[in-house]
């Protein structure tokens, strides 16, 4: 491409590299339920995570993250632990996750667990001692508080803080001890009290018990909910039609929270030589509050899970109230966390992806046909392969696995589901008096955000019934598409989304460029092409650009990337390319990776 100025890019100063290995990993979450099932129940278990070793490190991922296996009654799929230390019988023994961890070992992976310490299960024995009675020892284990008395004499809440799960009550009744107990999520999962030391140290001691069994870290819960605004002061009023006030100022990333934090790690991980942490931080901003959380001279993360991006399509103050998002938010977002991390020595995760959020290529890509889902999946592969972090993949979404399509309201399972349809029905009717209001349109919102999305069974053929993810009843019914999509296929087709997949992951483990370098945003304006450079100084560097339509785009290589000589297309989601020249043809969901000799 001719350029007419030769104006040296802008190269940022070089975040701190170590030799960390988890900073060059590819992480795979699994979702043991939905994973595979050894046994015929219908619910996937460790030996079943076991045979699919090889997969996926035929795929390349380098760590296996599991999400909670332990007791747990499962109102809230394992993320209410009922015994930290022991394996739920339904996903086996622990002479079976001995044997896990043991293989994951022998061919090089690793593996890190899933620590969920903001609140217990109501089953685990230290809530049902401290809800035996207000003396119990175990009673400020947990948030009580007596009732308050209401205008007319009715028993309230102890304040009107929200539950993070809907509209109603972060408080929940006991009749037997006659208090209310804090709950952000569900009534099932007690919020713990981590202003006392005692449960501080139980938590530090679960940890350790881990890392003495050899795991390679954790991945950390809901983390920034643990430190709560000292005595709990209710919530301005910004909601007149109820008692409940959304209070997530009041319960998120709370001064002491980095206290504990640092406690914590001190007590733990700071004690092995190599493991990795990455806390579950829901709205932490792209500011000093992140690398408050994530840098080294803190010593409390290694990283962190942000969630803008995720929440770019959900309209504010719903559950999962879908609204059209638009491309140049999208890039602001992901241009403040790669150059903040970069410029002040943090380090970003990556990931568009989990089991409480919609498949990536139903949100941001296009399902609508066959054709679009493979291209977009591998658009949006490219597009988390060749950004600064550690990469995270969740199950499925190497196959490009899409959202649900076809299900009833009736058919969904998940628990932030129910409660968002159960209350905006019970609002429609309270608004319109009418006792069964059409509901239909939830659907849509489901459809798009419903964290049942991402928790179907692994299609693991194209076969009937059950895609051999079970030879019995699957515990939730299969996404229909698993003929079209499943991994037999993927793996049979180089053409694949998983081939794609394998390949980026290959190119990434190499040019280092990838996972270390500055970012530099281009054409922040552009409604459908997301395009930028990653840059290292002494390294060639890498421009990416990325088609996020289903049009054909005639592209014009903006100004400050006109100076791009001799590139190389490095790889790309179409057979063949046009040239890399002033104007590049784009066609649907079309990405291209070109190397370039680095310019100074
Ligand atoms: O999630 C924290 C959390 O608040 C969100 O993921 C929430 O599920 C989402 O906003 C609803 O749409 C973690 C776990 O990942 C999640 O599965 C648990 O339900 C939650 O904590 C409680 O442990
Ligand atoms: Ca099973």
């Amino acid at each position: 491409m001719a350029s007419t100025k030769n104006t040296p890019f802008f190269i940022p100063t070089a975040n701190a590299v170590d030799n960390k290995w988890w900073r060059e990993a590819t992480i795979y979450q699994i979702y043991p339920r939905s994973f595979c099932d050894s046994n015929g129940d219908g619910i996937g278990d460790i030996p079943g995570i076991i045979t699919k070793i090889p997969y996926l490190k035929n795929l390349g991922v380098n760590v296996l993250w599991l999400c909670p296996i332990y007791v747990s009654p499962q109102h809230d799929m394992g993320y209410d632990i009922a015994d930290y230390q022991a394996i739920n019988p339904d996903y086996g023994t622990m002479e079976d996750w001995q044997r896990l961890r043991d293989e994951v070992h022998k061919v090089g992976m690793k593996l890190i667990m899933d620590l969920v310490v903001n609140h217990t299960s109501i089953e685990h024995k230290w809530f049902v001692e401290s809800r035996a009675s207000r003396e119990n020892p175990k009673r400020d284990w947990y948030y009580w508080r007596p009732a308050r008395l209401g205008n007319k004499g009715e028993r309230l809440p102890p304040n009107n803080w929200r539950s993070f799960f809907g509209t109603g009550s972060a408080w929940e009744w006991d009749e037997g001890s006659q208090e209310f107990y804090l709950r952000i999520f569900t009534k099932e999962q007690p919020d713990l009290n981590w202003e006392n030391p005692d449960v501080r140290t139980a938590v530090h001691d679960i940890v350790n018990f881990w890392l003495e069994n050899g795991i390679d870290g954790f991945r950390v819960d809901a983390i920034n909910y643990i430190a709560k605004t000292p005595n709990l002061p209710d919530a301005p009023i910004t909601d007149p039609t109820t008692y409940h006030q959304p209070a997530m100022h009041l319960y998120l990333n709370i001064a002491t929270v980095h206290t504990y934090l640092r406690d914590l790690n001190l007590a733990t991980f700071a004690r092995y030589s190599s493991t990795m942490t990455v806390g579950e931080t829901p709205y932490v901003p792209a500011t000093q509050m992140a690398l408050d959380y994530v840098h080294p001279s803190r010593k409390e993360f290694d990283m962190i899970f942000q969630w803008e991006h995720m929440d770019i399509d959900r309209v504010p103050n719903t559950l999962l109230g879908w609204k059209p998002w638009a491309l140049p938010e999208l890039k602001q977002i992901f241009n403040r966390w790669q150059t903040l991390m970069y410029d002040h020595g943090g380090w970003n995760s990556l990931y568009m992806e989990n089991h409480d959020q919609g498949r990536s290529v139903s949100r941001f890509g296009s399902d609508r046909t066959p054709e679009f889902r493979k291209l977009s999946a591998k658009m949006l592969a490219m597009f988390l392969s060749t950004l600064s972090g550690t990469l995270y993949i969740f199950q499925g979404q190497e196959l490009g696995m899409a959202n649900i399509k076809g299900w009833e309201v009736e058919e969904y399972n998940d628990v932030v589901t129910l409660t968002y349809i159960r209350e905006e029905k019970e609002k429609r009717v309270r608004e319109s008096g009418n006792p069964s209001p059409d509901i239909s349109d939830l659907l849509n919102d489901i459809q798009k955000k419903g964290r049942d999305n991402g928790r179907t069974p692994m299609p693991w053929s194209g076969n009937a019934p059950h895609a051999d993810f079970t030879t019995g009843t699957p515990w939730m019914t299969l996404n229909p598409d698993f003929r079209d999509c499943n991994a037999a296929a993927a793996v049979e087709d180089k053409t694949s989304v998983f081939y794609f997949w394998k390949e980026l992951l290959r190119i990434r483990s190499e040019w280092k460029t990838l996972v270390y370098g500055g970012f530099r945003l281009l054409a922040p304006d552009d409604m459908r092409v997301f395009a930028y450079l990653r840059v290292r100084p002494g390294a060639k560097a890498a421009v990416v650009v990325l088609n996020f339509s289903s049009e054909r785009v005639e592209w014009n290589v903006p100004e400050e990337a006109s100076n791009l000589m001799d590139c190389r297309l490095v790889y790309g989601n179409y057979d063949s390319v046009e040239e890399f020249g002033a104007c590049l043809i784009l066609r649907a969901w079309e990405c291209r990776l070109y190397e370039y000799e680095h310019l100074h």
